[in-house]
């Protein structure tokens, strides 16, 4: 295997793997970039420079270089170090490309060898010029062109969008770090951002793998192809001799947007040690029923309802939301709608069987709790000294947590030891984690507003000890990887699928989707399916509750099972946020799919709407190769969806219907599908002899519910190892491939045998534990 090679050319040195070319300038510092394999060369002479308070920049000129052997989480490779000095300060680049990645890594670090502090502004760790030599050569005009935008936190809308539209209102103090952007064309997407043309399938991706110090947002102009990762820097003062680094910024311009996500979430995951569990959560929750009304006897009844729907609910945590405490930052102090206390309900949960989960803001003080009364320099404060509201919720004024504060920090790791080890909570749901990272002064001046919020997430994990299971709510994204056992990656899912006014329901034409819209399941399910690349590899997403109830919501059943179906294929968290003992028998059913999460992601086939229309699971078992297509139809009319299969016979089964539809090839027609409706298929390719075409006990359709399976000629017997996961009682679909089956059994016990559509037969089982289910067939003679 070559590796990098490496040499010295006119302009300076260069570097080089199968997958990309790096050649360097030495009289400006600046880099460019070729795909070897497909001979994209998207822009030269991209930048590094560093800007002060003042307005000042210094950047890179008549530098010096070395190159050394390097090797780190992301591989072994080479690294080129480019030094200089200008005007009194010290730049280095680092420039490193790996042997097996197709992308760059590069670093800005910055000594300030003048006699006086230097506050920063930000470091541009890699920008293009705007004009002249070096402009980014995308050709087409921006509205053919597309910019995947990637949201502050968890509720920050997150989407790709045309490259001549305005870019999203996100604004501080909560979706966003800084005011939006107000020129059409030019977007500020935070961690990682992507510029590609989807005609041409070229692709540009810019982002920070590591988030410790500084928030890196990625500026995208796409009238003027500019591309601009930047490190903010947030006027940190810089003592005489006093060196820092700017995060590690990756560019890949190798293969399509998705996968060159999916590369990203690996390098960031591998950088940031990131602590994705084995298994997957699932849950009840009790926020999007009870909202701040829930009682401990609301809970108390679901949790008799999950122990007496255990079989086909085998959920593992019960999680209680807002509305046990006194205050926002009293946490300890419990309401009277929870008169045993909240020792007490995590011992009942326990004692059912189940995982007690809590929720809590513990970055938030409201200005009427007693913990802010007694700590008022707990909180981030503006330069007047007064406490900066994070946000206005619970009709109050609520501050952000000064994660710099030592007390601060020891407060929250005492609370955390009491919540998990005196109260028996070994699930936490922390939320509102942005108010930490808000821009205001804070105890440690010299900070970052990335410190600050990292530090105290450091305290909450240190009391809550290494094997609780954290999920972040309202959280920086890259900056929380390897703090976080699950993220909620999305605004609040709701009973409605649009919020819609009076005024706007009551129109001819209610208002249509918009880019901004926040708190819907119609804008929860939108970054689901944009985030995807994170789970399994950044941590567990949490794509928000699952709610299948059809009393209090606005929902109609083809959007229920749109939502769900979302939230399945995703393989995300699977919470449960409705009154159980309400539920009917047939949505209970429905939940139960959903139950447990699928054990990978889906993936939007490409990225060039805000809303994604098709999201597939691919599973390549050996035994089983099934691809899960989620076909969705997000606008307001019914529309005719198709399917285009891949060479060759495919058998086709739909997962809510329960219907095979037979062998099929070519374009699938789907007819209408409803408006904010789905199809979801199990393809499978067709073998020439009998085998599993689908089942009904999981939305994996046999991803989950089945083992393995083999056809046996000789003895004409298929036998199929079913697990335990998956509804107990359920069908399972087997095509018969011209044969007539004799006979199935379930472990040994004869088992009924239904003719079914389109050459199928149905066979109806119970299962509770891993079993053996055999299906004789009658040879094909003469
Ligand atoms: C509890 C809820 C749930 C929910 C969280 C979070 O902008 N807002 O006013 C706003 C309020 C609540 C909210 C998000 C935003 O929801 O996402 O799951 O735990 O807090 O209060």
């Amino acid at each position: 295997m070559p590796g990098v090679t490496s040499g010295l050319g006119r302009s300076g040195p260069w570097l080089q793997n199968d997958h990309l070319r790096i050649d360097i300038r030495l009289d400006d510092g600046s880099l460019s970039l070729l795909a070897v394999q497909s001979g994209f060369r998207p822009l030269e002479r991209a930048h590094a420079f560093v800007e002060t308070t003042d307005g000042a920049v210094v950047g890179f000129a008549g530098c010096d270089y070395d190159m050394r052997p390097f090797e780190d989480r992301l591989g072994a490779g080479r690294t080129l170090v480019i030094h200089a000095r200008v005007s009194g300060v010290r730049l280095t680049r680092e420039v490193t490309l790996y042997d097996a990645h197709p992308f760059v890594v590069t670093r800005v670090t910055v000594t300030n060898e003048r006699a006086e502090p230097a506050a920063l502004a930000r470091i541009h760790v890699f920008t293009t010029p705007e004009s002249g030599r070096g402009r980014l050569r995308f050709d087409a005009p921006p509205a053919d062109l597309r910019v995947y935008r990637h949201g502050w936190q968890s509720w920050s809308p997150t989407m790709t969008l045309a490259g001549n539209v305005m870019d999203l209102r996100s604004a501080p103090t909560i979706l966003a770090p800084e005011p939006p952007e107000s020129e059409p064309g030019r977007f500020a997407s935070d961690d990682v951002g992507v510029l590609h043309d989807p005609d041409a399938a070229r692709s540009l991706l810019a982002g920070g793998i590591s988030a410790r110090d500084f928030l890196t947002q990625v500026v995208i102009n796409v009238p003027r192809r500019h591309v601009d990762a930047r490190c903010l820097a947030d006027g940190m003062s810089l003592a005489p001799g006093e060196t820092v680094a700017s995060e590690r910024v990756l560019v890949d311009i190798v293969g399509t947007p998705q996968e060159q996500l999916e590369r990203y979430g690996a390098a960031l995951a591998a950088e940031m040690q990131a602590r994705a569990p084995l298994r997957t959560p699932s849950g009840w929750c009790s926020w999007y029923y009870f909202y701040t009304q829930v009682t401990e006897d609301d809970v108390i009844r679901n949790l008799r309802a999950l122990e007496s729907l255990r079989r086909d609910l085998p959920i593992d945590t019960v999680q209680i939301d807002d509305g046990y405490q006194a205050d926002i930052g009293d946490w300890l102090t419990v309401n009277e709608k929870f008169p045993h206390g909240m020792k007490w309900l995590a011992d009942q949960i326990r004692g059912a069987g189940y995982t007690p989960g809590i929720w809590l803001a513990p970055f938030l003080l409201a200005e009427s709790s007693n913990t802010y009364a007694g700590h008022p320099d707990w909180v981030v404060r503006d330069s007047h000294g007064e406490p900066v509201t994070a946000q206005h919720n619970w009709n109050r004024r609520n501050f952000g947590l000064d994660g710099s504060h030592p007390m601060a920090r020891a407060w929250l790791t005492g609370l955390f030891r009491e919540i998990t080890q005196g109260w028996g909570y070994d699930y936490l749901k922390i939320d509102f984690l942005f108010a930490a990272a808000i821009a205001g002064r804070r105890h440690d001046a010299d900070t970052t507003r990335l410190r600050a919020y990292r530090d105290a997430l450091a305290a909450v994990r240190e009391g809550a000890g290494d094997e609780r299971f954290i999920l972040g709510c309202g959280a920086l994204m890259a900056p929380s990887v390897g703090l976080f056992d699950g993220n909620r990656i999305g605004p609040d899912t709701a009973p409605f699928w649009r919020f819609l006014t009076r005024e706007e329901r009551a129109a001819e034409r209610p208002r249509p989707r918009g880019p901004d819209d926040e708190l819907s399941a119609e804008s929860s399910t939108r970054n689901v399916l944009n985030r995807w690349w994170m789970h399994g590899r950044l941590w567990a997403n949490d794509p928000d509750c699952l709610m299948v109830r059809d009393t209090r919501t606005k929902l109609n059943e083809a959007e229920v099972r749109t939502a769900a179906s979302v939230i399945g294929l995703s393989g995300g968290m699977t919470l449960i946020s409705d009154d159980l003992p309400l539920l009917s028998p047939e949505r209970i059913r429905m939940a139960s799919m959903f139950v447990p999460p699928l054990p990978q992601s889906a993936r939007p086939l490409s990225l060039t709407a805000d809303m994604p229309e098709r999201f597939d699971y691919v599973d390549d078992r050996p035994f089983d190769q099934v691809t899960l297509a989620g076909v969705f139809n997000f606008s307001d009319d019914p529309a005719t969806r198709t399917l285009a299969l891949p060479h060759g016979d495919w058998h086709v089964f739909n997962i809510w219907d329960r219907e095979y539809e037979g062998v099929r090839s070519g374009l699938l027609a789907l007819g209408d599908v409803e408006p904010h409706g789905c199809r979801v298929l199990a393809l499978r390719p067709a073998l020439g002899h009998p085998q599993l075409v689908g089942t009904d006990a999981h939305v994996g359709a046999g991803l989950v519910d089945v083992v393995a399976a083999a056809w046996d000629p000789g003895a004409s017997l298929l036998t199929l190892r079913l697990a335990a996961e998956g509804r107990p009682g359920r069908s399972l679909w087997v095509y018969a491939a011209g044969q007539r089956p004799r006979s199935a059994r379930l472990n040994q016990a004869p088992v009924p045998l239904t003719p079914a559509s389109n050459g199928s037969w149905r066979i109806d089982v119970t299962v509770d534990r891993e079993s053996t289910l055999t299906v004789e067939f009658d040879p094909l003679t003469g």
